[in-house]
């Protein structure tokens, strides 16, 4: 009785370990907590692509609106729309995984805007999925997906949940290494000026396969 009671418990904390194991994230400290450092070359798995390419600035901070942990990343909405160039502070991963034809990302992570340093109605949170011919980061890219997030909604205290599916990956990119950015927005003006911060964390990019075959 008490053996099957032992095996019924073990079974039970089995299923419940593989239950709340998560899906297989491709992107590696997504929820930030790994590092001995805030700045981009103290943070694990996080390279700064911004403008600049400062990997002494914060990528991450364990101070004011925290979320999940003890870090969450920190972002900002200045994009140099004139030079095509990314916000002073972007994250961006080379991950491990080399993509297929077909391929269909899941991106969920959370944020929130950093008190009152946010324009509400005009800064989204912006993610960029690509792939590039040389598989170097500035490469020529033969793949990309872009999604923003929605206007941030209701108290700054809440933080936002935000699940979105990528385009399919084409055969022009197969092989080819996942590379993943995000970056603070300005749908405005999107150019220098006030820099405006919020907060992401806990990310996490999952693989499907799509039943439809990418178009060529
Ligand atoms: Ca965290
Ligand atoms: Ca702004």
């Amino acid at each position: 009785m008490r053996y099957t009671f032992l095996l019924a418990s073990f079974a039970l904390a089995a299923s419940s370990l593989a239950a709340a194991a998560p899906a297989d994230n491709l992107v590696m400290n997504g929820n930030f907590e790994d590092g001995k450092g805030l700045q981009f070359y103290a943070t694990t798995g996080w390279y700064n692509c911004g403008k600049g390419t400062r990997q002494d600035l914060n990528a991450r901070t364990d101070s004011d609106v925290l979320m999940y942990g003890v870090y969450a990343a920190t972002v900002n909405d200045r994009y140099d729309a004139a030079n095509k160039q990314y916000a002073l502070l972007t994250h961006s991963q080379r991950t491990g995984y080399s993509v297929k034809e077909g391929d269909v990302f899941t991106i969920n992570y959370v944020w929130r805007p950093f008190e009152t340093y946010w324009q509400m109605s005009r800064d989204t949170i912006r993610f960029y999925l690509y792939a590039t011919s040389d598989d170097k980061m500035n490469g020529p890219v033969v793949w990309s997906s872009t999604h923003d997030s929605d206007f941030f909604v209701g108290s700054p205290d809440v933080v936002k949940v935000v699940s979105q599916k990528t385009s399919p990956v084409t055969a022009a990119a197969a092989g080819k290494r996942l590379f993943v950015v995000f970056h603070g927005i300005d749908t405005v003006d999107g150019v220098e000026g006030a820099t405006h911060f919020a907060r992401v964390d806990n990310i996490v990019v999952t693989v499907a396969r799509s039943a439809v075959p990418a178009k060529k």
